[in-house]
């Protein structure tokens, strides 16, 4: 067959920090070795494409092309590349399973070595960009950029979708829902009548709160400032609302107080430092534990009384809910198309993918959880 040529397309360039993105031609190299090029069919936005655009406490990396949940068709393959082929249908994550490293062999983790989340905005491979305007360097993000007609990952970066999957909404498996979900189930291992508080009710704290009802908690306490939430809450198994602003005393003492000593489990779904201790300190002595999902914006240290946990507390954190993306991620896609868990529930809008900006807005206003660009 003839090699992979450059492709030029449409993508959605971010040129600085907070700059509304704009449409334009990129040139997309062709796949490297281990490397799939692939057509974009459906990308939702996350709040991680809003607060690394922001770039608040983090370096900014411009331009670039951010998005990490996405769908696609494998358009062509680079050399090596034997488990995936011209047509296949995939799931992007933004961290892969090499199979080989330390942390991939082990069965306590996913955070593997060689294809970890990419922070410098380059290709885990050759530490090069495959996006480039007349030449100059567009960056990537965390290996996937889906905002882009078509994109290049590692092959060991996706997910591999059987052909009757629908490609429109199952994009959130590659990060929240998938996040919320082996948060309560795998990291917490939540168990049958806990209770649970939830922080912050997007997308991933309401992947939380199912996952805690299918495991058969019996409270779940969302916490929120944002009162819209609560309605559509319960859809999601969300039994008890705490909205901060109806309270003087500090959400960790109404916790306490509703809860007769604290919570069970604790899940910080927003990205804010002293919420995290917020859920350290709403935990029950003993065996409570706090788990920190949420991505920071602004102030990245946190800090917290070491009582706690002397007292038996648990703090601890995770990325993608802890799934092995290539060989366990296929489990919860199953587990959708027999109908087992919701996902298409978390898609509140849609919107062809020029218009990006109004998407962004959408979620910075809280009004979405997930918003579908259609590519
Ligand atoms: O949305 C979930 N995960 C992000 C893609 C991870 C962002 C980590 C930020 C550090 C570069
Ligand atoms: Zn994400």
């Amino acid at each position: 067959p003839l090699s992979p040529q450059t492709i030029t397309c449409k993508a959605a360039v971010a040129w600085g920090p907070g700059e509304p993105m704009s449409i334009e031609e990129v040139q997309v190299a062709p796949p490297q070795p281990m490397e799939v090029r692939i057509k974009v069919v459906a990308t939702t936005i996350c709040r991680s494409d809003i607060t690394l655009w922001e770039s608040r406490g983090h370096i900014p990396i411009f331009p670039r092309i951010f998005g990490h949940e996405a769908t696609g068709i494998v358009e062509s393959v680079g050399e090596g590349v034997t488990d995936l082929r011209e047509g296949d249908h995939v799931l992007t994550v933004f961290q892969g399973e090499c199979k080989k490293c330390r942390h991939c062999k082990s069965d306590k983790s996913n955070a593997c070595e060689t294809l970890g989340v990419e922070g410098n905005g380059l290709m885990h491979s050759d530490q090069k960009t495959r996006f480039s305007i007349n030449g100059k360097p567009i960056y990537h993000f965390v290996g996937v950029s889906s905002f882009s007609e078509y994109t290049v990952v590692h092959s060991e970066c996706v997910v591999k979708l059987s052909p009757d999957v629908p490609l429109g909404k199952i994009s959130v498996l590659g990060c929240s829902v998938a996040t919320g979900f082996g948060a309560a189930w795998k990291i917490a291992n939540v168990g049958k009548g806990s209770t649970v508080v939830i922080f912050g009710l997007g997308a991933v704290g309401l992947a939380v709160a199912q996952g805690a009802k299918l495991r058969g908690a019996s409270r779940i306490i969302g916490v929120d400032i944002n009162p819209d939430k609560f309605e559509r809450g319960k859809i999601f198994g969300v039994t008890e609302f705490i909205n901060p602003n109806d309270y003087k005393q500090p959400t960790q003492e109404v916790v306490k107080e509703i809860t007769t000593g604290g919570a069970d489990y604790c899940f910080e779904c927003v990205g804010n430092v002293e919420l995290m201790r917020t859920a350290l300190e709403s935990c029950c002595d003993g065996w409570g534990m706090a788990v920190l999902i949420g991505v920071p914006s602004g102030k990245m240290e946190l800090s917290a009384h070491y009582g706690p946990l002397l007292n038996g507390r648990t703090l601890k954190g995770t990325l993608l809910g802890g799934w092995k993306t290539r060989s366990e991620l296929p489990m919860l896609v199953e587990m959708y198309m027999k109908k087992e868990i919701q996902i298409d529930e978390y898609v509140t809008h849609e919107l062809p993918f020029a218009d990006i900006n109004k998407g962004y807005q959408l979620m910075k206003e809280g009004k979405c959880l997930r918003c579908v660009l259609h590519v």
